[in-house]
C-alpha cells in the first residue's frame, strides 16, 4: 500500500473512538484498526472520543464523520475510505491475499474478540475493572445498578451468539485454537502479505494490541504470552505505523 498522501479534495475526516482504560489508550479494536489505516494511508483526521456508544448512530463505535456523511462500522469506513482514495487500501492484494485476509478478519472481529469481551465482562475477578474503566463516569451510588444492567445485557448477547453457552474451559479451547491460527499465520518478518502493513494486519494487530496491553491480565491476555511470534508481529505493526493502542 502507498503511503502517499492524497490529494485536497480530501473530505473533512472525524472518527468517533471510544477512549482508554484497562492501561489501553484506545480500549476499541474496531477503532484502533481504522486509526491505524487512515494514519497509513496518510489521510489527515482528527480523533473525536466519545465515552458512550448508546449515543452512536448504530449504537457502537466506531464511526466516521466525512463532509456531513456519516459512516457506522470499521468495515464499511474501510470500504468508503478505499473509495476515496481510489483503492489504495487493498491496491497491493491479490484475489487469494484478500480472501485469506477477509478470513482472518473474520476470526478476530466475530470470534476471538467475543471471547475476549466475555473474559473482561463474565469473570467475576476480573469484572470489577469493567466497572471501573468504563463506568467511572456514573455516579458511585448508582455504578454497580448500571454496570450490572449492562453485564447482563452483555450476557445475553454472548448468549444469542452461543459462545457465552460454553463453559470456562470450552471457551478457552476455542481461544486456544484461534490464538494458534494466528500466530501460524502470522510471518517472522514482515506482514501478512508483504513488506508493508494494510487493513488486515490492522485488524489483528489492532486487536492483539489490546489483548497483550490490558491491564491488569484476563485469562485470555495470559493464554495469549504463550504465543511470543504473534506478539512480535503486533508489536512491528504498531511500530511501522506509530499508532500504538497503548
Ligand atoms: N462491527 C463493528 C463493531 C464495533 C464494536 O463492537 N464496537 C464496540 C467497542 S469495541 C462497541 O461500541 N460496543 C458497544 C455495544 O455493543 O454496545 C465495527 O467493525 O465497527
Amino acid at each position: 500500500m502507498s503511503t502517499d498522501p492524497v490529494e485536497s479534495e480530501t473530505p473533512s475526516l472525524t472518527l468517533v473512538t471510544l477512549g482508554g482504560a484497562f492501561g489501553l489508550r484506545n480500549v476499541s479494536p474496531f477503532c484502533l484498526k481504522v486509526e491505524m489505516l487512515m494514519t497509513s494511508l496518510g489521510l489527515p483526521f482528527e480523533l473525536d472520543e466519545q465515552p458512550d456508544p448508546r449515543k452512536a448512530p448504530k449504537g457502537k463505535l466506531p464511526y466516521l464523520l466525512a463532509d456531513g456523511q456519516v459512516i457506522a462500522d470499521s468495515e464499511l469506513i474501510t470500504e468508503y475510505l478505499n473509495e476515496i482514495t481510489n483503492g489504495r487500501v487493498y491496491a497491493d492484494l491479490n484475489d487469494r491475499d484478500h480472501a485469506q485476509g477477509v478470513a482472518i478478519a473474520r476470526l478476530v472481529d466475530d470470534h476471538l474478540y467475543w471471547l475476549f469481551v466475555a473474559s473482561r465482562w463474565l469473570d467475576d475477578d476480573w469484572f470489577p475493572n469493567v466497572v471501573e474503566g468504563f463506568f467511572h463516569i456514573a455516579p458511585r451510588i448508582i455504578r454497580p445498578l448500571v454496570a450490572g444492567a449492562a453485564r447482563r445485557s452483555v450476557r445475553k448477547t454472548l448468549d444469542l451468539h452461543g459462545l457465552g453457552r460454553h463453559t470456562l474451559t470450552e471457551q478457552r479451547g476455542f481461544v486456544e485454537r484461534d490464538l494458534k491460527a494466528l500466530e501460524d499465520a502470522v510471518p517472522d518478518n514482515g506482514f501478512l502479505f508483504g513488506d508493508t502493513p494494510n487493513v488486515f494486519d490492522f485488524t489483528v494487530a489492532g486487536f492483539m494490541a489490546g489483548v497483550y496491553d490490558n491491564t491488569p491480565p484476563t485469562w485470555v491476555t495470559d493464554m495469549a504470552q504463550g504465543y511470543p511470534r504473534l506478539r512480535a508481529y503486533t508489536e512491528r505493526v504498531q511500530e511501522r505505523v506509530g499508532v500504538y493502542g497503548r
